[in-house]
């Protein structure tokens, strides 16, 4: 019988951040859906993606405007104090991505993880930026992640906060499977990661509804492959007009969809998540240990593109 170490881990989903929406505004739907999450057993919420503002990265501007309009020199400031407020009162802690502004002038698109006394614990910087740093005109919107922020400076880590070992992702990073790697071989119990996924793909016509399948296809194969519970946060429906998946979802170790968004709106999914039922995958099928080759995968961190077959020395 696995061991039972029981964690209430809620996902607060936001509907759409319109460029009008003030900080302020924006704050208090993240304070009302951490008292909703904290009323329904939550120790730990996920809010998602640049939460603070609308996904800025689809409108072409300088850098210099962007930072100004939509970047946080200091975290956390008057704007968002009151969250980290409620997070010590109520005991609740949570994970929050916003635009970050270093003192040295350098953007990020960055994570944060906050206790339950209301202390900044941990903080990730985005690895896998997608998107284009050039203007397309014809394109319906631009994604400019690649314009307006730098490769995060640090690889993925995970803390050990709240009564578990949680590593922290972003959006994209989800869907490449070292991201997940990386954390499980750290222990991960718990990967919680935001996104911001449009609905539209600028690059391709792609049909609609394969951006929820691959987002779901891809969280559920590495929560099942890592032993992890995957938490993923949207900021979804349209934002003046552009309009984004929601599909935000807790994954249970085993691959299972625990809990899945209704709506394209603001929506709690709480989640009383066994940190024990990886125990039995990390046991037996995926018990790294025992089972993993890393003398078979230099080519994953040797190689970034794909090139030439490796040399055989076997022949058939
Ligand atoms: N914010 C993101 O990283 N969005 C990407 C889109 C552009 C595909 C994503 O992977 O969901």
């Amino acid at each position: 019988m696995a061991d039972k170490r029981k964690m209430g881990l809620a996902v607060a989903q936001m509907g759409p951040v319109h460029l009008a929406d003030t900080r302020a505004m924006v704050v208090k739907r993240l304070r009302d859906m951490l008292a909703e999450a904290h009323g329904r057993g939550a120790r730990m919420v996920v809010f998602p993606e640049l939460a603070l503002t609308t996904f800025f990265p689809r409108y072409w501007m300088e850098e210099r405007e962007a930072q100004a309009r939509f970047f946080e020199a200091t975290m956390p400031n008057a704007d968002v104090q009151p969250l980290f407020d409620d997070a010590r009162r109520l005991g609740v802690g949570f994970y929050l991505g916003y635009a970050e502004l270093t003192p040295q002038g350098v953007p990020y698109n960055t994570a944060i993880l906050v206790d339950e006394t209301g202390k900044i614990v941990g903080k990730y910087r985005k690895i896998h930026l997608p998107g284009h740093d050039d203007h397309k005109p014809d394109a319906p919107f631009q994604h400019l992640e690649k314009k307006f922020f730098q490769v995060g400076d640090e690889p993925f880590g995970v803390w050990d906060t709240m009564g578990a070992r949680i590593g922290m992702a972003l959006c994209n990073d989800r869907r490449w499977p070292e991201t997940w790697r990386m954390m499980s071989l750290q222990s991960a119990e718990i990967v919680v990661l935001g996104y911001n996924t449009p609905s539209l793909n600028i690059h391709w016509p792609e049909p609609v509804h394969l951006r929820m399948h691959h987002h779901l296809i891809t969280l559920q194969a590495s929560a099942y492959q890592n032993c992890v519970w995957a938490a993923a946060a949207a900021k979804c429906g349209a934002e003046d007009g552009f309009h984004m998946i929601g599909g935000s979802v807790i994954v249970a170790p085993t691959g299972e969809i625990a809990a899945q968004a209704v709506t394209e709106d603001d929506e709690v999914l709480v989640v009383n998540a066994d940190l024990g039922l990886g125990d039995t995958f990390r046991k037996n099928v995926f018990d790294f240990a025992r089972h993993r080759r890393p003398e078979h995968y230099s080519l994953i961190t040797e190689r970034v593109g794909p090139g030439a077959a490796l040399p055989r020395n076997l022949i058939e």
